[in-house]
């Protein structure tokens, strides 16, 4: 009798651990699918596809600051344009190109971002398929420094798609040279 209760504990033992371990691990997987859900950032409107809009932290001292696009993707068959955006955070908001003047980077503003048919924009501080035309917005006059980990509004304005709020997010990109201006 004493023999049979105590295999059936280690029976339970054993059985209890496998269900921990069951258990830990489906714990896992909500952990893992929750941690890519909070990465999948991206916001829609009509047939745009706005993915992972995002800010670096402002410098100290800074008054303005830059906010990125990973892509921004055209599904339609109607090209549109990004014709301007706005924050609570800021006095204004611009559309901004950068330029090659010469040896010297330059940035300008631009009236409107190009967003053709079928298309995705990059629209990234740096990507490996290149933000060629350096394309941002940059915020002019922020009430409060910008800092890791951070999230605000902003609004974008189409032609075609209409207005659109997003959640940005302010983090340091890996390996990045801080935009400086
Ligand atoms: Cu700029």
């Amino acid at each position: 009798m004493m023999f049979n209760t105590m295999k059936f504990m280690l029976l339970l033992r054993k059985t209890g651990f496998g269900l921990g371990f069951i258990g830990g691990g489906l714990f896992m997987s909500a952990v893992v699918l929750w941690t890519e859900q909070a990465h999948a950032h991206d916001f829609k409107q009509g047939d745009l596809v706005i993915d992972h809009p995002y800010a670096t932290p402002s410098l100290a001292g800074a008054r303005n600051g830059a906010v990125y696009i990973k892509s921004l993707r055209n599904r339609g068959d109607v090209n549109d344009r990004l014709l301007g955006a706005r924050s609570a955070l800021v006095a204004r908001v611009s559309l901004h190109a950068m330029q090659m003047d010469g040896e010297v980077m330059r940035m300008r503003e631009v009236s409107a971002i190009e967003l053709p048919a079928k298309t995705a924009l990059q629209m990234g501080h740096a990507q490996p398929s290149g933000n060629a035309t350096g394309y941002h917005l940059m915020l002019e006059d922020l009430k409060t420094p910008l800092k890791d980990g951070d999230r605000f509004d902003l609004t974008l304005r189409f032609e075609k798609a209409g207005e659109r709020t997003l959640q940005i997010w302010v983090q340091t990109p890996r390996g990045t040279a801080a935009h400086s201006h």
